[in-house]
């Protein structure tokens, strides 16, 4: 089974717990694509649901393919959000937002009932980190935002470089209008405290730790997909 068709096969498991009538957060990145395609094929077939995207390339992708869209000022209570992760610990932890779209992604899965992370097998870790953390920050102050916060990493016990992701002359911006810092840590020993940290420093609007948010995460590898659970 290529890359691929393991991000299809999570994306069947996950499609196979959307009911009719439902509010649906859709999340962004590849695997979360591939849902949208499935989803597509359902509501041709009559399934009725109503989506609210986490990014303008998933709104886009849906009206493409006919999936009826709402805001989420319109929809603000949702049964079931689906979305992809950058990595997902045995705690069902993640660490989200290498797609650039975590600040949606978590305000459409906290406005949800139920959250199902859906991805392969290599976004599976012991402990989080690896994957290095989008930190989404307003564009005033940056500097003064990436110095408070490479001090709370030191009182923290975590060390490694923290990037603005794009380069000097072409800075990555959010669908909300922000530029993300990428904080490459290695490892996230305790990932609660660095999440509550980071929320208390003044110019960071979001970060891609998703604690207590994730219901189950279907995993896909060679021999097919598997739920996990905390
Ligand atoms: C979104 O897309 C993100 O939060 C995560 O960064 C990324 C995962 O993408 P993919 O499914 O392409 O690996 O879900």
């Amino acid at each position: 089974m290529d890359a691929r068709q393991m991000k299809i096969k999570a994306a069947e498991a996950a499609l196979a717990h959307v009911e009719h009538g439902m509010r649906l957060g859709i999340g962004t990145g590849s695997t979360a694509e591939e849902f949208v395609r499935l989803l597509a094929e359902k509501v041709a077939e009559g399934l009725d649901v109503q989506g609210v995207p986490t990014s303008e390339r998933t709104a886009r992708l849906c009206l493409d393919l006919g999936v009826p869209l709402k805001s989420l000022d319109e929809l603000p209570e949702l049964d079931l959000t689906i979305d992809g992760a950058d990595e997902v610990d045995g705690r069902l932890q993640l660490i989200k937002g290498g797609g650039g779209a975590l600040l949606r992604e978590k305000i459409v899965a906290a406005a949800s009932s139920r959250m199902i992370v859906i991805a392969d097998e290599t976004k599976v870790v012991e402990t989080l980190g690896a994957f290095p953390l989008p930190i989404e920050v307003n564009p005033f102050g940056l500097v003064a935002t990436r110095i408070a916060i490479d001090k709370l990493a030191e009182r923290l016990g975590l060390t490694g470089e923290i990037r603005l992701r794009g380069s000097a002359d072409d800075t990555f911006t959010t669908d909300g209008g922000h530029h993300i810092l990428d904080a490459s840590f290695g490892r996230i020993p305790d990932a609660e405290a660095l999440a509550s940290q980071l929320n208390s420093v003044p110019g960071v609007v979001e970060h891609g730790l998703f604690i207590n948010l994730a219901s189950f995460a279907i995993i896909a590898g060679e021999n097919g997909a598997r739920t996990l659970k905390a």
